[in-house]
């Protein structure tokens, strides 16, 4: 029987081996490679539902197909004569943060690290729907993926909707490198589709097929898993893009199994990375008194090259001996902060309550 609900862990139930094996194949970013504009190959995120798919690129192609005047099939040949993009996107998974809520929506566990940024690049979606000449009803247009699984009894090949004006954006991309090189089998080989300020699940990876539909798109990535609702039953709000976040490298060093920070006192350059997939973050703000008091802290100028690439923010921080919860928020141009108590929803998307780091500063 499938429900589409996450269960829902029991008060003080730990983290399970179903959680523990999820977390082990789906690897988050070590937060001391927030130094890095773009994520160095291995340290960005990965996230599959099912397996890796097999795909050998020398029989592979692309179907572009649904309401449109001229079905398409390419391969990854054809796709490469045509006109170049790139683009350097941060993504983020839509259930980072879910292990942080109580109770916790049972599911790959992410505290914070679900995130990354890359250069993609490959080859803009656009045109190619008006080469199909897709139908002037289209509502949304599907993306299949080579990978298949069954998820609460629903057996499927991953596939998620999307938005036919989003479709249609200038820097929606399909992508075959990352970084300059060939994408690695776990970031989609040989080619995913990325559209810049969505979660991560819109990124369809391993893809297959673009079905152009002049309905909305029913599949269970959308109708069921990505929705935000607070109770069973209720089909909620879809998830599309990603909230406004801050994050910070966590200071001085860590305790190998508690990751408690240590740190010496003085003066210290706390730093990190914010970034929002709806509006420029306008503000970035640190606690270092646990929430009692907020102060602004120093934010890049936006690059307009990368309008959808995390920012580097700094803050300037006396450290003095004992103990403290530093913590930072972001603000986007929508005017929305992160939280600083949770909004709790029974899938465990888009949790974006702020960041929080025990830190004790020793005295030298
Ligand atoms: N075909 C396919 N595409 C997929 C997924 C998947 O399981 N299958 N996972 C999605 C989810 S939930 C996320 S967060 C991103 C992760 O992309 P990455 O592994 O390249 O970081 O891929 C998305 N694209
Ligand atoms: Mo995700």
């Amino acid at each position: 029987m499938s429900t589409g609900h996450a269960r829902i862990a029991g008060p003080g139930e730990g983290i399970g081996l179903d959680e523990l094996a999820l977390a082990t194949r789906n690897h988050g970013l070590p937060l001391e490679a927030l130094r890095w504009d773009v994520t160095p190959p291995g340290l960005h995120y990965v996230l599959t539902h099912y397996d890796i798919p097999a795909l050998d690129p020398a029989d592979w192609a692309l179907q572009v197909t649904g309401a449109v005047e001229r079905p398409l099939q390419l391969t990854l040949a054809d796709l490469q004569r045509r006109a170049g993009a790139a683009a350097r996107v941060t993504l983020e998974c839509a259930g980072n943060g879910r292990a942080r809520f109580e109770p916790r929506p049972v599911s790959q566990p992410w505290l914070l690290e679900a995130v990354g940024t890359a250069e993609w690049s490959g080859t803009p979606l656009a045109p190619l729907l008006h080469e199909a000449g897709l139908s002037p009803d289209a509502v949304d247009v599907v993306f299949t993926g080579a990978d298949h699984g069954v998820e609460r009894g629903v057996e499927q090949d991953y596939a998620r909707g999307l938005p036919v004006t989003e479709a249609l954006r200038p820097d929606a991309l399909l992508a075959w490198a990352m970084d300059g090189a060939a994408l690695p089998p776990q970031h989609g080989a040989p080619l995913r589709l990325v559209v810049p300020g969505w979660y991560g699940m819109a990124q369809v990876k391993w893809l297959t097929r673009i079905e152009v539909l002049t309905e909305p798109f029913t599949g269970y990535q959308n109708a069921t898993a990505y929705r935000i609702a607070t109770e069973a039953g209720d089909p909620g709000d879809p998830v599309t893009r990603i909230r406004p976040r801050a994050l910070m490298s966590p200071p001085g060093f860590p305790d190998f199994m508690t990751r408690e920070r240590f740190v010496p006192a003085g003066p210290v350059t706390l730093t990190g990375r914010a970034w929002s997939g709806r509006a420029p973050v306008t503000a970035v703000e640190v606690s270092t008194d646990g929430g009692a008091s907020w102060s602004g802290a120093e934010l890049a100028a936006a690059d307009p090259a990368h309008p959808f690439a995390w920012r580097s923010w700094s803050f300037a921080w006396t450290a003095e001996a004992g103990s403290t919860d530093l913590l930072v928020r972001a603000t986007d141009a929508t005017g929305e902060a992160q939280p600083v108590e949770q909004r709790w929803n029974r899938q465990g998307m888009a949790n974006n309550l702020v960041q929080r780091v025990p830190v004790t500063v020793l005295a030298r």
